[in-house]
């Protein structure tokens, strides 16, 4: 029996990490990190194209909407037309899948 319960627990801790890791990579364009796509994700990569704020490289891979591998202007610009819904998907989402990036937009 107790083989079971440990058993048990080292699978819920097992998909409690693996859920976590997943769920800190799941969105791009949400740069702030708060499940939503709006303009302060816009804004926060406007100012990191003109260096006025650091991203780390999760916000980097988050910001890059148009998968070119650079944060900028274009990148804020798509991320505001998203949260108005003038597009519904960006470009890095029809691009190859990041292995390390989940697809999953919020709205
Ligand atoms: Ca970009």
């Amino acid at each position: 029996m107790k083989k079971i319960i440990s058993f048990a627990m080292c699978v819920v801790l097992a998909l409690t990490f693996s859920l976590s890791a997943f769920a800190k990579f799941t969105c791009y364009g949400d740069v702030t990190c708060d499940k939503k796509v709006n303009s302060s994700d816009a804004l926060c990569v406007l100012m990191a194209s003109v260096g006025l704020q650091n991203l780390d490289s999760d916000g980097k891979r988050a910001a890059d909407v148009d998968g070119n591998g650079k944060v900028n202007s274009t990148d804020a610009l798509l991320i505001l037309n998203f949260s108005i819904g003038k597009i519904k998907e960006f470009p890095v989402d029809s691009a190859q899948p990041d292995p390390d990036m989940g697809h999953q937009i919020f709205g």
